[in-house]
């Protein structure tokens, strides 16, 4: 499975670069909320392709992903040099319900479960950052500095499918074209 460019994540180092960052990933769910929420049952559903995801999978999606990046969080801080398990989203999209989930459940344990993370971000310092674990997707070490980019990039990405989304299925579906 292919997996995302690891990145850079200088700015992290930089002189409150850290503190900007967890800010970022505090705030983020907040815009996913007021997207989520200003969709009809019809955009929630629509799905420009088979393969391709809807904003209601979208949205399992990031509630799961929230408890994977939370375990990575912890086992990354407690169990250093550990290995991370590796998780084939597709596979958890297909069997794990993403298209039946209600979005208020969903929201609600996003949310809940960020909150939870981002307070053991916030113990953090930029000396904490080069911690790392095993990453077998990418025969290498893998940093907090790594999962807290990730994490600052991952809703942003999703929040402008979503957007994306909604635009199609007026476009097109929606509106009989
Ligand atoms: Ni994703």
């Amino acid at each position: 499975m292919a997996v995302p460019e690891k990145g850079l994540s200088a700015d992290l180092y930089e002189p409150g670069g850290l503190a900007r960052a967890v800010d970022e990933i505090a705030n983020a769910p907040a815009a996913i909320v007021a997207a989520a929420s200003g969709l009809t049952d019809a955009e929630l559903r629509y799905k420009p392709s088979p393969e391709k995801w809807s904003a209601l999978e979208i949205l399992a999606h990031l509630a799961d992903i929230e408890l994977v990046y939370g375990f990575r969080l912890r086992q990354i801080i407690a169990q250093p040099y550990s290995t991370l398990a590796p998780v084939d989203q597709d596979a958890w999209s297909r069997t794990l319900g993403y298209g039946s989930a209600a979005v208020s459940e969903l929201m609600e344990r996003y949310v809940c479960l960020r909150r939870a993370n981002v307070a053991l971000l916030r113990r953090l310092t930029s000396a904490d950052l080069r911690q790392s674990a095993f990453h077998p997707e990418y025969d290498d070490s893998f940093t907090l500095a790594d999962l807290v980019t990730f994490m600052r990039r991952h809703d942003p990405n999703h929040l402008a499918q979503i957007e994306r989304l909604k635009q199609q299925a007026h476009a097109g579906v929606l509106h009989g074209v």
